[in-house]
């Protein structure tokens, strides 16, 4: 069915870039957006539908490129641990931190992980998401990364949202592998990521580059078998320290590679000839009372396109909502309002592979898209929380 949106403005995002359009019109088709300018320039035709946005701005659908939304437990005792001084590093060696969220996503059914995920990713929905990117890497055997990919995949067909799904299973050593970490790897390797992916669970491979976790010798490994199966790559890399896993992620043409406070300006020229988007996380930045910024200058002055996204996770990043984000890229890395929601549209769309369906608002992309009632689009990094009135169209229709 054709329907035509008018009286509002549009931010599309082409580009990376507000590219604003005052008094715009938008005609969908469809699932898709057939047509998109000023309204004065509208074709002439037969518009069966026809619906007033009064005044709104009109974005893209945000995209939270980054979370791991799907997890079992609670992890705020470990907040007040930390507030007390212990930190996040010898909580993990004591073995709280992401071992026990495998404890306890182990033990929850599929149900539960599945009902506990959907409350969290309808927080995120009322943010204007309409795309969401999660990962496993709480179940760490077989079984259980099963278990959470299955939860994703229903995700994504239960609710009016596009959920891309991460295989993470190289995110911590499980307890069956106490300091076998190249037993593990291998396990993932011959076992775990070639049935995963013939299950068509996977989209991507994600693995977590550090000093607590995996060396980047180890993660090239599961990068050359993901490359096998044919699936994209990504890595959660500098997040602690410089162990120049956005480089090696690079090297692998990796979608993205996220976190990288401590990446160097080599990382940054090897990201940007690879076309490896950044991602940046602030919710773990803030809840970690991190110091160190990613090197923005650097990122920028070679180009490397900068997403935003929540890592929604129990233990770093307790993330509700991607507008906070927004504004925490601002106050916190010192992004603008323009390069935050590039962020989180655009970049976040390329971020995910999506970019040619996903991110802007341009003639054949997807009709996904949000009507805000603001003022300027800097509006969307300035509030903080809250409930902003708007209306949100995906593949063309209206959700609640
Ligand atoms: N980096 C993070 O910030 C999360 N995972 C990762 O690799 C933390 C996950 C957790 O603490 O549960
Ligand atoms: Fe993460």
């Amino acid at each position: 069915m054709k329907t035509l949106w008018q009286n509002c403005h549009a931010a599309t995002m082409a580009q990376g870039v507000y590219s604003i359009i005052e008094d715009a019109a938008i005609v969908t088709q469809g699932e898709h957006i057939q047509w998109i300018g000023p309204r004065a320039q509208l074709p002439a035709g037969d518009y069966p539908a026809v619906t007033d946005l009064k005044g709104a701005w009109v974005t893209p659908g945000l995209i939270d490129c980054h979370t791991h939304t799907v997890f079992g437990g609670n992890r705020s005792g470990e907040f007040e641990q930390r507030l007390q001084g212990v930190s996040y590093a010898e909580i993990a060696a004591a073995g709280g931190g992401i071992a026990s969220t495998v404890r306890a996503t182990r033990a929850a059914s599929e149900d539960e992980l599945f009902a506990s995920a959907a409350r969290r990713l309808k927080s995120l929905m009322h943010d204007g998401v309409t795309t969401v990117e999660i990962k496993s890497g709480y179940g760490l055997d077989l079984a259980s990364e099963r278990k959470m990919l299955r939860v994703i995949r229903r995700l994504g067909v239960e609710l009016p949202l596009s959920v891309r799904s991460t295989c993470l299973a190289a995110h911590a050593l499980p307890p069956e592998y106490v300091d076998r970490a190249d037993d593990y790897i291998e396990h993932i390797c011959a076992e775990m990521l070639p049935a995963l992916a013939a299950d068509g669970l996977v989209d991507a491979v994600d693995a977590f580059c550090e000093y607590l976790a995996f060396s980047p010798a180890q993660v090239e490994r599961v990068f050359i078998t993901a490359q096998r199966l044919g699936l994209p790559v990504k890595l959660h890399a500098e997040q602690l320290s410089s162990l120049h896993g956005s480089s090696l992620a690079a090297r692998y043409q990796a979608l993205s590679a996220d976190h990288l406070e401590f990446m160097t300006e080599d990382d940054a020229r090897a990201m940007a000839e690879a076309g490896t988007v950044a991602v940046l996380l602030p919710g773990a930045f803030y809840f970690l009372r991190e110091t160190r910024l990613p090197p923005m200058d650097a990122l920028r002055k070679h180009g490397v396109k900068i997403a935003v996204a929540s890592d929604l996770n129990p233990g770093t990043s307790p993330a509700l909502s991607l507008r906070l984000m927004l504004n925490m890229a601002c106050t916190c890395l010192r992004m603008t309002p323009e390069e935050a929601l590039a962020g989180a549209t655009i970049h976040a769309a390329q971020a995910l592979g999506m970019a040619a369906s996903h991110g802007s608002l341009e003639a054949g992309k997807v009709a996904d898209f949000v009507a805000w009632h603001i003022d300027r689009p800097a509006d969307l990094s300035y509030w903080l929380g809250g409930e902003l009135e708007k209306r949100v169209v995906r593949h063309g229709v209206e959700i609640d």
